[in-house]
């Protein structure tokens, strides 16, 4: 499975390439590139700290499609990677344990010396002084800005290469790595499935369209039922 901003979009968190969406505010290589940082980080902290604020409001929480990804998780008695885009804690907070959070996390901070990452909730400064080095400006997001290799590659490549099915959920596909896993995947043997609010017309064998507390467990309770793998039997 791979998620992108959509899936926590009616939880609350502003997509990127939506209208009001985050990349609408900034220029990526502003605030998510190390260039951007380098030049600004002030501008870059503030960027997160606003975004970091915001994930730990009383509003902000799991809704039906994390939750329904974490319930399959736990009752399907297969292999399951969740691969996710986004840097939210929501599925880690909805319960799914086998999570990859490609491009790291809002609620974690590294020092750039010796790579150490730490749990974080509350704001960064270029001012705050660094728990492992105790040196002002060494702390960044873990967090892969645009121009860096994602997390946990080998793990996500391997998965590609074995799994049966591959879905994709609330994700434009506008970004690589992750926006080429569907080929790679299908080019391995997989059915590929896409869950998003529109059609992105990237090529999915199968897909569902609408709002991602609806599609999505509607979805996976029919695979867990084992109706879809028929399904797909059927169209074979
Ligand atoms: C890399 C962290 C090398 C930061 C992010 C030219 C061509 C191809 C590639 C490149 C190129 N030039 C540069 C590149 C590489 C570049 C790239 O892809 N650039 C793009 C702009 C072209 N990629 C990189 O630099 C990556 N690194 O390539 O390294 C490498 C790779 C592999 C192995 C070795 C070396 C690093 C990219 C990581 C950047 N960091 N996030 C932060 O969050 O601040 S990416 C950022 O955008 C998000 O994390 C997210 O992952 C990503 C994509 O956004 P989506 O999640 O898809 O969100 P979006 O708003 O676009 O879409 C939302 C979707 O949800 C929509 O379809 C919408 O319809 C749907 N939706 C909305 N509401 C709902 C819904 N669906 C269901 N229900 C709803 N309610």
């Amino acid at each position: 499975m791979l998620t992108g901003a959509g899936v926590s979009a009616e939880s609350g968190i502003v997509t990127f390439r939506a209208a009001e969406g985050l990349w609408e505010e900034h220029r990526i290589e502003d605030v998510a590139s190390p260039e951007g940082f380098a030049r600004n980080p002030r501008l870059v902290h503030d960027f997160y700290n606003q975004r970091r604020r915001h994930l730990l409001q009383p509003e902000i929480r799991p809704n039906a499609a994390h939750l329904a990804l974490a319930e399959f998780e736990r009752d399907f008695d297969g292999e399951f990677l969740l691969v996710s885009q986004n840097i939210d804690d929501l599925h880690e907070r909805a319960g799914s344990r086998e999570l990859r959070p490609m491009h790291g996390e809002l609620l974690k901070i590294r020092c750039q010396h010796s790579g150490r990452v730490f749990e974080h909730c509350g704001d960064v400064f270029v001012e705050t002084s660094c728990p492992c080095c105790d040196r002002t400006g060494a702390l960044r997001p873990d967090i892969t800005w645009f121009g860096e290799i994602p997390m946990h590659m080998d793990e996500i490549f391997a998965a590609l290469d074995s799994c049966d099915v591959f879905v994709a959920i609330g994700t434009s596909g506008n970004v690589y790595p992750a926006a080429g896993f569907h080929q790679a995947a299908k080019a391995a043997g997989a059915t590929t499935v896409e869950l998003n609010l529109e059609c992105t017309g990237s090529g999915f064998d199968h897909g569902e369209y609408g709002p991602a507390t609806e599609v999505v467990p509607k979805f996976f309770s029919s695979l867990l039922m084992s109706n879809f793998l028929c399904m797909v039997q059927k169209q074979i």
